[in-house]
């Protein structure tokens, strides 16, 4: 039997287990990177494991995400980073060099190689070929550590994509019709790979928006085959050498197969508030539109800017609109700069922002109230916008610059039947000035710690009996976003987990802080995919911080459940999904036998509900590995008392 592409990078990589799915694997991590968001307590955990260098062949601290220096807390946040990098050989991307996928696929990425990303989107590399997969930021530091990372070996899907795309139907439409067929939860335990006639059609930057939102899917990752397309953008980035041919063998088997058929695609729309409720452009066409965003690692390419401004040129973008264009990166700000394209961007009446993730994460560009807003990005969750009541919509470069000129959703087939064509360059703009070489030696470097920066906690060994209260019962679908939102206001204490504290769940029930506090913590009770959408461990971290022991939940979202294990929260699922109605907050809720449970090899372990008199069996299946970090009370715990034992 021969190979996919996937199953090749992880053979290739594989430390321990088989290529067996459902089982554990480890796999050797060639690089890492890290955002700032993520990044402090990332890089802190790595410090505390008392390497002296890192050992990944190479890994890249990105600032992105909290640029809005309003205070003084992200600005010593970035210098706490950029010395981390100085003393520990990372390369470090300047605030205004442009955000981590989008750089990180332009300078870094290699076809061929494991990245691992402190960041859910990381899977963008997967559109050159890499197997590029969204972690915490714990599983980071244990990388750039030297240790391997350890995953459940997903299915494979092949996405079998034929066609080619018809004039004004986009990359982000192929990804959108993937989310309709698969919902936010499809993806879990799989990667997509992408094959078939369909994909030499697609550019790389095309290529790129489609695993970048692989991440919406829940997917483990998503990767394309590197082909002539994937040489020729090396070559034009200046790195032809670091190109290297994938492609699946012809008798390559899958777990799974999904056509589609590019050319009877049409432009779609994720409408509010979840990326999979997709709706064709055309049915939404006369709505109005109050503010258009066009940006985030998903679409802020050269290419796509370049659409943009081919749309824009010479018009003039709707009154009652607020356009908004930050582009991905500096190498394509600085092209567009030359090339006069960003004067027609300018010209029209678009807001430029800097090179960074800005509105996506709610740094800035709030809509007003019940704002409708359309986005080129990739998540539209209730909030994250940092308008309450503001209905987000996801869609493609085009239509998003086709609306804000004319005010309502339109559709851009509409408006430019014919297409615009825009050629890929022979050679991007190659200036790393804004990216920070390592040192040959960084051991006389002191690292910089600013106040904003407190000690994260830390769990304790688990103990023999759980006995605590319902904290909060909550429903499908529920996100980090949820658990932990982000935001202009909160962001910049990513740092600080006693004050994020205060902030924790509030999106679902503002009282959950202060109740969490009084009840000496407890158990959250949830419904399908629990914990989708980001990677930040702070969505772990801060539950621990406020006492929760354990998630009961009808199914989990992959990054945060290896997050809660990493935290010694113990994810646990209903053995019986019925049993969840039975269950209600404030109930008191007791395990015995605890830890002998987690560690044994029964894989139910039965919980009784003090308060309704019932008796409810969870499952608690954990490999091994798991099972020990759990006892120990987290990853930190886990990895001091085996080099203790060593
Ligand atoms: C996001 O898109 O939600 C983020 C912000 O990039 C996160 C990481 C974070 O919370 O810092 C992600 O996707 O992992
Ligand atoms: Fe940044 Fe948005 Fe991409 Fe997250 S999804 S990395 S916030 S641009």
């Amino acid at each position: 039997m021969g190979y996919g592409i996937a199953q090749k990078l992880i053979k290739e990589h594989l430390v321990t287990g088989s290529l067996e799915p459902g089982s554990e694997i480890s796999i050797k991590v060639d690089q890492t990177l890290t955002q700032d968001a993520t990044g402090t307590v990332a890089y802190l955990q790595f410090e505390a494991m008392g390497v002296d260098r890192r050992k990944t062949e190479l890994s890249v601290a990105y600032i992105d995400h909290n640029t809005l220096q309003n205070g003084f807390e992200n600005a010593d946040d970035h210098r706490y980073i950029q010395s981390v990098c100085a003393r520990y050989g990372l390369y470090f991307s300047r605030p205004g060099n442009g955000i981590c996928h989008q750089v990180h696929l332009e300078r870094f990425g290699k076809p061929g190689k494991t990245l691992l990303g402190s960041d859910s989107h990381t899977p963008t590399g997967g559109g050159i070929g890499m197997l590029a997969i969204g972690v915490g930021g714990l599983d980071v530091a244990v990388a750039m550590a030297g240790g391997a990372y350890y995953l459940t070996m997903p299915k494979i899907v092949r996405v079998n994509l034929t066609g080619k795309l018809p004039p004004m139907t986009a990359a982000k439409d192929v990804i959108l019709k993937l989310l309709s067929i698969m919902s936010v939860k499809g993806g879990v335990g799989r990667i997509i790979e992408y094959a078939g006639p369909g994909v030499k059609t697609l550019s790389v930057p095309e290529r790129a928006t489609i695993t970048n939102m692989g991440a919406e899917l829940g997917a483990t990752t998503s990767v394309f085959p590197a082909d002539e397309i994937t040489r020729s953008f090396l070559a034009a980035q200046g790195r032809e050498q670091d190109f290297r041919e994938l492609s699946a063998d012809p008798d390559a088997e899958y777990d799974e197969q999904i056509d589609i058929d590019l050319s009877a695609l049409e432009p779609l729309c994720a409408c509010p508030h979840m990326p999979d409720n997709v709706k064709p452009v055309a049915e939404l066409a006369g709505r109005k539109v109050d503010q258009v965003c066009i940006g985030s690692c998903t679409n802020s390419s050269y290419a796509d800017l370049m659409k943009v401004a081919a749309i824009l040129k010479g018009r003039t973008v709707h009154p009652d609109v607020s356009l908004s264009v930050a582009p991905g990166s500096k190498q394509v700000l600085d092209m567009l700069a030359r090339n006069g394209a960003l004067a027609d961007i300018i010209s029209a009446g678009a807001r430029i922002l800097e090179c960074a993730c800005g509105p996506c994460i709610g740094m800035g560009q709030s809509p007003n109230s019940k704002g409708v807003s359309l986005r080129t990005f990739n998540r539209n969750f209730e909030g994250r916008s940092g308008t309450a009541d503001a209905e987000v919509y996801l869609c493609s470069p085009e239509t998003a610059a086709v609306s804000a000129l004319a005010g309502v959703f339109t559709d851009p087939r509409t408006v430019f039947p014919e297409g615009i064509s825009v050629e890929m360059p022979e050679k991007f703009l190659v200036n790393d000035n804004m990216i920070i070489p390592p040192l040959a030696d960084g051991s006389a470097v002191q690292v910089l710690r600013g106040p904003n920066i407190k000690p994260f906690p830390v769990n304790e060994p688990l103990g023999q009996t759980l006995d605590k209260k319902v904290l909060l019962k909550v429903g499908d679908n529920i996100t980090t976003d949820h658990i932990m939102p982000a935001g202009a206001k909160i962001l910049p204490y990513r740092s600080n987990i006693p004050y994020l504290a205060q902030f924790c769940f509030t999106r679902c029930d503002e009282q959950f802080p202060v109740r969490a506090q009084q009840w000496g913590g407890g158990i959250i009770v949830g419904g399908h995919n629990y914990g989708q959408g980001s990677s930040r461990e702070h969505a772990a971290l801060v539950p621990l911080y406020l006492g929760v022991k354990a998630v009961i939940a009808k199914s989990f979202a992959r990054i945060h459940a290896a997050n809660l294990i990493n935290s010694g929260i113990i994810p646990f699922v209903f053995d019986n999904e019925a049993d969840y109605d039975k269950i209600e907050q404030g109930d008191e809720i007791v395990i015995e036998n605890l830890r002998g449970s987690i560690l044994g090899s029964d894989p139910v372990v039965i919980a009784t509900d003090r308060t309704k008199g019932v008796q409810i069996p969870l499952r608690a299946q954990f490999f091994d590995r798991q099972a020990e970090i759990l006892a120990a009370g987290g990853m930190l715990n886990y990895t001091k008392n085996k080099t203790a034992s060593e």
